[in-house]
């Protein structure tokens, strides 16, 4: 399996060396491409460094932020135009441990159609999270599983294994949502499909350098779309039309 690992970053100067130290070491095997967005800090020229003395660090650089979906989605266009056989997403902060990708890994290996890094199944745990953070994402968990009736425990974390098959199967020109509401829209998308996902207990590390870029915009911004879906699939459900907003996946 031919594995690309892609790392969005914005302002991660500090953190992004850090992390692909970390990833190389532990999965020699994964190519690596980082988005940049033409960050302020200078971490895309941090990352051409790095690229141009490693070939299996790749860099796309992006004209501007354009938040981590749009990001995430070029990631995956150029890493599929590039034949790779499994695409992974991971945080430049160091939140998602490198260490831990291998379990994600077999999880593909083994028949996962997305394998999910998840904070809230037996074995997963956070660190250093803020309090606050935890209840957004417990409670952001719940409200999504409950009104898209899917089963995953953690539907906004975002360290996960695609495999090439299911990216494709999924129309990715049509996911506009940021943030964790991308999270949630391409995790539904795949449930949607009647895809296999796995979900892995991971330990998600708090990031120890750099600033979060999640803002109460995207939390509400995810909200009203999880409802709006929600809503969308029972009135398509109960009327027995075809769902506008479930039909886009
Ligand atoms: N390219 C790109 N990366 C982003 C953008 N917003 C966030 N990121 C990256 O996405 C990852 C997760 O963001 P982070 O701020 O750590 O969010 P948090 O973990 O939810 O607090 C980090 O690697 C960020 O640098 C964006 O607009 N563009
Ligand atoms: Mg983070």
């Amino acid at each position: 399996m031919r594995v690309l690992t892609i790392i969005p970053t914005y302002n991660e100067l500090e953190s992004l060396p850090k992390t692909l130290g970390r990833l190389r070491a532990a999965v020699p095997g994964s190519d690596v491409l980082v988005v940049d967005d033409n960050s302020p800090d200078g971490t895309g020229q941090l990352a051409d460094s790095i690229a141009a003395e490693d070939k299996q660090v790749h860099v796309l650089h992006r004209k501007g932020k354009e938040g981590l979906g749009a990001a995430y989605i070029a990631g995956f266009k150029w890493g599929m135009a590039a034949g790779y056989d499994v695409l992974v997403e991971m945080d430049a902060d160091g939140s998602h441990k490198p260490e831990q990708l291998p379990l994600l890994l077999t999880a593909v290996e083994e028949g996962a159609d997305l394998a999910m890094g998840s904070r809230w199944v037996p074995g997963g745990s956070v660190v250093n999270w803020p309090l606050y953070r935890q209840a957004i994402s417990r409670i952001g968990s719940t409200y999504a599983r409950i009104m898209l009736g899917v089963k995953i425990k953690d539907v906004t974390g975002g360290y996960r294994a695609f495999r090439r098959s299911t990216l494709e199967a999924l129309k990715l020109d049509e996911v506009e949502s940021v943030g964790y509401g991308f999270q949630v829209d391409l995790a539904w998308r795949v449930a949607k499909l009647g895809l296999k996902i796995v979900e892995c207990p991971i330990t998600f590390v708090e990031r120890e350098l750099g600033a979060s870029k999640m803002s109460g915009n995207i939390v509400v911004e995810a909200m009203i779309n999880v409802t709006k879906w929600g809503l969308s699939s029972r009135w398509a459900k109960l009327t027995g039309k075809k769902d506008a907003a479930a039909s886009r996946a």
